[in-house]
């Protein structure tokens, strides 16, 4: 079959990679359709990108900020006009079902409209001076030019929680888009291009995390890095990053859990439970992985949970009918497998699911069954480590006290969820649970982009993306001007 080859945007211009090498990107519900050849770049492309960057933001840091900001508006008015095929894009190119796909253009709508707005605030604080004529203030500068590595399974929401807001602060920004779906970022950024953004002031660098990725963050004139994935590749960009002192922003892995108490709706409870598990196929870091169930209702929730698990429907994710696309490709299959096999060594009973689908309609795709399972202890790998799929533990409790601990006992801490009518319970949850974002009577899924959105322990390195992005992505620059037309000394001379 014929399909299009996409080339780096470098300063401008639509550049192959200095390589000559490309990487296909597949449908992952279908690999005979090939969505296009996309660049293998390598140092020296990241290089040309970095280059580029830093001329562009010679001028762009001087764009009032407003008027970087309506470049912002006019972009999510070119997402409004395209979501459509962008949803489709996206389904063909990550596997997700389209309602989600719709749902991620949305979030870098929302993101937009946002953002926009902040150009006419990017706020900065005045205080007194501690000398007689003399006035203080604190201003928010871009950090200059910022390498964003952007994963595969949000690929336009993610892109432009780091884009965005880098952008209306005045940073000229790479983006190395995941292999598995760098077309997503190429309709993001051509939202951008239409809407008027100067040549340079976004580059899109395509290849691996060990070839561009890494180029990237050990480049020397990069100042910021913002990164979404894995825990481990994570905390590699951290220790690399440190031999130049750039700033890094760390978004990473899940172990979620969603607390049931016994007092919950458990209808609610069960709406929730499908769709965090489920929804894109498992594979959020904001993902129900735990299920915590009181001992009082565990029989009735496992029972319901595993009937209705076991019915929805898996398939080609651009099929309006399908609830669960493919996983994104076959290494995530191969994970979700081997955490199969390892809960049954471990002792945990498996409900339903565990396998990949390989026949029939699923024979030319990464489809893996909806999995569940029970009997759950805390201390299982099942129950600690993230599988990034379709995988989800069932694990039972006697008390409130006992669920918030577990629920905090493993290395993560982004997103919880808790189940109940109990207001006192409610509050000491909030309060108590580990995590960058806590749910009462709502899924561990579905954060909205004008909040903090992140995590604590090995989730996340103490950066939040919405609101907080503007603080990783401006540094502050204190200013003092002095009209007493002589010399005053802090710290001495108003000292009495
Ligand atoms: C992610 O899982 O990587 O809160 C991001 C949510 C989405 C974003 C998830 N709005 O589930």
């Amino acid at each position: 079959m014929t399909y299009p080859t996409y080339h780096n945007l470098i300063g401008g211009q639509w550049i192959p990679a200095v390589s000559g090498k490309t990487i296909l990107n597949l449908n992952p519900a279908d690999h005979s359709d090939v969505i296009g050849a996309f660049p293998s770049s390598h140092a020296e492309d990241v290089a040309m990108a970095v280059a580029a960057a830093k001329k562009a933001f010679a001028t762009w840091r001087l764009v009032p900020a407003p008027r970087r900001a309506e470049i912002l508006l006019r972009a999510g008015n070119n997402l409004v006009q395209n979501k459509e095929k962008y949803a489709r894009d996206m389904t063909r190119e990550m596997g997700k079902v389209l309602a989600e796909t719709r749902g991620d253009v949305q979030e870098a709508i929302d993101e937009a409209f946002y953002v926009a707005g902040e150009g006419r605030r990017l706020f900065g604080v005045t205080t007194p001076s501690e000398l007689q004529n003399k006035f203080a203030m604190s201003v928010r500068m871009p950090v200059g030019v910022v390498g964003l590595i952007t994963p595969w399974n949000f690929p336009m929401a993610i892109p432009s929680w780091k884009l965005f807001p880098a952008l209306v602060a005045g940073n000229a920004c790479i983006i190395k888009p995941a292999t598995d779906t760098p077309l997503s970022t190429y309709n993001l950024v051509q939202a951008l291009v239409d809407a008027g953004l100067p040549p340079g002031v976004v580059n899109i660098v395509c290849g691996t995390g060990s070839t561009a990725g890494a180029a990237l963050v050990e480049h020397p004139d990069v100042r910021a890095i913002s990164f979404t994935g894995s825990s481990a590749v994570g905390s590699l960009i951290a220790q690399r990053a440190a031999a130049t002192f750039k700033q890094v922003s760390l978004e990473m892995g899940g172990k979620n859990a969603q607390i049931v108490l016994n007092d919950a709706n458990l209808d609610l409870a069960l709406d929730g439970a499908l769709w965090g598990a489920f929804g894109t196929t498992g594979q959020r870091c904001t993902a129900t992985s735990r299920i915590l169930l009181h001992k009082g209702i565990a029989a009735e929730f496992t029972e319901k949970f595993v009937a209705r698990a076991k019915k929805l429907k898996i398939g080609n994710g651009l099929d309006e009918s399908v609830e669960i696309g493919p996983q994104v490709n076959a290494a995530q299959i191969e994970t979700s497998a081997r955490y199969v096999d390892l809960a049954i060594k471990e002792g945990a009973q498996l409900l339903c699911g565990g396998h990949a689908l390989t026949e029939g309609p699923y024979a030319h795709g990464t489809f893996f069954e909806p999995t569940v399972f029970a009997g759950v202890t805390p201390s299982m790998r099942i129950a600690r480590e993230e599988v990034f799929g379709p995988v989800v533990a069932l694990i039972e409790f006697s008390t409130f006290d006992e669920a918030v601990e577990i629920a905090n006992s493993v290395d993560y801490g982004l997103s919880t969820s808790l189940y109940t009518r109990d207001v006192n319970r409610a509050f000491t949850a909030m309060r108590d649970l580990e995590a960058g974002i806590t749910y009462i009577n709502a899924p561990t899924i579905g954060a909205e982009v004008h909040l903090p959105f992140g995590g604590v322990k090995h989730t996340g390195n103490g950066h939040r993306e919405g609101l907080g992005a503007l603080d990783f992505f401006t540094t502050w620059k204190a200013v003092y001007v002095d009209y007493s037309d002589k010399l005053q000394r802090a710290q001495i001379d108003n000292a009495e």
